[in-house]
């Protein structure tokens, strides 16, 4: 490798790193989560069910695992949660249908 395509290189990944820098969304403190208007809210507000974004976004790609569900809630393998009441009732209420298992 010549010592000019070296330089070449070094140049380019230093272009590539600086690209990535700007434009990146402003990031909370840690603990806090990023509205998509910018704003910061404290973690245990995302996804606890109420809209604390003007945008929403809280409260969106909500994964919850487990045990995640507010109490009197089930959770359906697809990460929703409905309540008790709708659990074995003869209909399918979870997208993949596992409320109306092991009933
Ligand atoms: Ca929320
Ligand atoms: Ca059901």
């Amino acid at each position: 490798m010549s010592r000019l395509t070296a330089l070449a290189l070094l140049f380019a990944a230093a272009l590539t790193l600086a690209a990535a820098a700007p434009g990146s969304p402003r990031a909370c403190h840690a603990g806090y989560f990023t509205c998509a208007n910018g704003l910061c809210i404290p973690d245990a507000l995302v996804c606890d069910g109420d809209i604390n974004c003007l945008t929403g976004n809280d409260e969106k790609n909500c994964t919850r695992t487990d045990d995640e569900c507010f109490p009197g809630y089930f959770l359906c393998a697809n990460g929703t949660c409905i309540p008790d009441s709708l659990v074995c009732n003869g209909l399918l209420n979870c997208v993949n249908g596992n409320d109306e298992l092991d009933c």
